[in-house]
Parts: C-alpha cells; sequence; structure tokens
C-alpha cells in the first residue's frame, strides 16, 4: 500500500478513536446531554468505507455514526460542538450525536432510529439514477436493523429498480444486548441478499485495507452498472452500546479477545511490517489525533449555546 494512503486511512482511525474517547469522558463529566452510542473497535468499517467514496457520494450513517461522519469528511470541531450543543455546531447544536448532518460533505445524517437509512439511501440512490447522476448512496446499517421490515423493503426496491446503492452491514453481533443467535435463525446475513438478487459479500470489518479494497470496488462495478451491493463487515464494538452499559451479557475474555484485534492496533502493525510507516511516523500521528481532538473540544467549549430567540431559525415545516 502507498503511504500517503496508509496514513490516511490511519490517522483517520485515530482520530475517530480520539473523539470517541474525548466524547466518552465529557459524557461522564456531565458537559454533554441526551445519550451517545460510540464505535470504538468499529473504526476500520467507517474509514475503509466511507475514504472509497467520493466527496459526491451520499453517505447515511446510525445511531453509531460519529465514526461515518468524520471519515465522509466532516469538519472535526464543528461535529464536537454540535455534540456539546452549541451554537457553532453542524446542525447549530439542535441535533446532537445522532443527528449529525452536513450535506456539503455527503453526510445525509445519523439516525437515532434503527433501520431508515436503507430507505433513505434508497431514495437518494433513485434520485441520482432519475437524473443521470454518476454518484453512489450508501446506508450503514447494523446487524440488528437487518430483522427489521425495511431492510427488506430497500433490498427488494432498490434491486427491482436496479439503484446504485451500496448497502453496508456493520454487523457487530449485538445488537444492545441481544446476541445475533438469539434472533436470527441463519445468522449468515449475507445470505439475505439472495432473494433479492442482490450482490453480496462478507468481509473482516476490522481489516481497514481489506474494507477500502471491497467498497472501491463495489463503487466501480455500481457506477459501471447501477445495481445494489450488500457488503457485510463483521466488527465488534469494544465499547458499551450507549453511554450506560454494565457489559453483563458478553465476558471479558470476549472482550479482550476482541481488543487483540483493535483495527487500529492491527495495521499499525502490519504498516510497520510492510516498512510503509515507522514507529515515529505512527506515534506523530497519534498526536496530531490528539491535537486535533483537544482542539476540537476547546472550540466547542468556547462556542455560545443557542438563543432562545433563534429557536424558529432553520424550521422548514409548521
Ligand atoms: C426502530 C427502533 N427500534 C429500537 C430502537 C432502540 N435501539 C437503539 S440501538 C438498538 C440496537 C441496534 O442494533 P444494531 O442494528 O445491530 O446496531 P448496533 O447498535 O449494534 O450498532 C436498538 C434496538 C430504536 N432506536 N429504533
Ligand atoms: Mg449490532
Amino acid at each position: 500500500m502507498e503511504k500517503q494512503l496508509a496514513s490516511e486511512l490511519l490517522e483517520k482511525m485515530m482520530l475517530i478513536r480520539k473523539f470517541e474517547e474525548s466524547v466518552q469522558y465529557y459524557f461522564t463529566l456531565g458537559m454533554i446531554h441526551g445519550t451517545c452510542h460510540l464505535c470504538i473497535g468499529e473504526e476500520a468499517t467507517a474509514v475503509g468505507t466511507c475514504m472509497a467514496l467520493a466527496p459526491e457520494d451520499d453517505m447515511f450513517a446510525t445511531h453509531r455514526g460519529h465514526g461515518a461522519a468524520i471519515a465522509k469528511g466532516i469538519d472535526v470541531p464543528h461535529m464536537m460542538a454540535e455534540i456539546f450543543g452549541r451554537a457553532t455546531g453542524v446542525c447549530k447544536g439542535r441535533g446532537g450525536s445522532m443527528h449529525i448532518a452536513d450535506k456539503d460533505v455527503g453526510v445525509l445524517g445519523a439516525n437515532g432510529i434503527v433501520g431508515p437509512s436503507m430507505a433513505l439511501a434508497t431514495g437518494a440512490a433513485l434520485a441520482h439514477k432519475m437524473r443521470g447522476e454518476k454518484r453512489v448512496a450508501l446506508a450503514f446499517f447494523g446487524d440488528g436493523a437487518t430483522n427489521e421490515g425495511v431492510f427488506h423493503e430497500a433490498m427488494n426496491l432498490a434491486s427491482i429498480w436496479k439503484l446504485p446503492v451500496l448497502f453496508i452491514c456493520t454487523n457487530n453481533t449485538y445488537g444492545m444486548s441481544t446476541h445475533i443467535s438469539k434472533v436470527m435463525a441463519d445468522t449468515d446475513i449475507e445470505k439475505r441478499a439472495i432473494p433479492f438478487g442482490i450482490r453480496a459479500v462478507t468481509i473482516d470489518g476490522n481489516d481497514v485495507e481489506l474494507v477500502y479494497e471491497t467498497v472501491k470496488r463495489a463503487r466501480a462495478k455500481i457506477l459501471a452498472e447501477p445495481q445494489p451491493i450488500l457488503i457485510v463487515e463483521n466488527t465488534y464494538r469494544i465499547s458499551g452500546h450507549s453511554k450506560s452499559d454494565g457489559n453483563r451479557y458478553r465476558t471479558k475474555e470476549e472482550i479482550n479477545s476482541w481488543k487483540e484485534k483493535d483495527p487500529i492496533k492491527l495495521f499499525s502493525e502490519r504498516m510497520l511490517e510492510q516498512e510503509v510507516l515507522t514507529k515515529e511516523e505512527i506515534d506523530t500521528l497519534w498526536e496530531k489525533a490528539d491535537t486535533a481532538i483537544k482542539d476540537a473540544v476547546y472550540f466547542a467549549t468556547q462556542s455560545p449555546y443557542p438563543k432562545v430567540e433563534d429557536l424558529y431559525d432553520s424550521v422548514y415545516a409548521e
């Protein structure tokens, strides 16, 4: 792999890790309100996937969407300000963690409801196709969401209408505290594409290089001939489901075994081994990520809260 690409993939994953750790910290201090879902451990799915897209592609995230938004190119200080509920936030402090959006960089929104990303991306792909635009719409969704009707409805329409849509399942094998084996008769999610005649593949979602290459190839296929493709990216959320999680549904051994497969650790080791990056360069990337997140927190916490008199600004429907 080229040094430039390796540095970019690694730096983005580190930025996301530092972002999430920082959000977790300020949450516990009571400086961030509401709830939030961290993607620690799943960084390669966000980075490998979104960095294989073009700026003009649309991306719809889930409730666990911080990583995807950062990987798609959202401005990090303004996203941090959004999570802190400040007027300088990407959504003027009105959305918070689960409603991060910035259409200028193709981040069409995280979502507090499980499932809609698939229908929304299918609609966006229909618009792209009708306008003759060479763009792809992408939906992230979890393993749990594939048990919802909307998954099957979106897949069916996307197939029938041959829409340029990429369905990306981040399979972390849990929906809240429920393991997939308790709610799926067959846990091979890829097979769910068969009835719709959709091409599908399952990959190691902790291997950022593999994720990047797979999504890049899928995107090229879709642009050459409009069609939906499903990619199941197997991964693990090291963080709890949301801000409160006693981890009673999984063992320490299981969590620790996945820490060994930490995507940042794996990729750093591979790049060192292949002599693409040196230890010093990797350390510098960590320092850069750390500084960027500290600056983002400073920007956010120095920003004002939205004013009460601005409450009705940006309201489009009554
Ligand atoms: C329609 C809907 N049902 C239930 C919930 C509550 N809920 C929030 S996250 C979640 C689990 C989703 O699991 P999965 O799709 O695998 O995503 P993950 O949290 O593992 O990333 C549930 C049930 C919700 N937000 N929306
Ligand atoms: Mg899940």
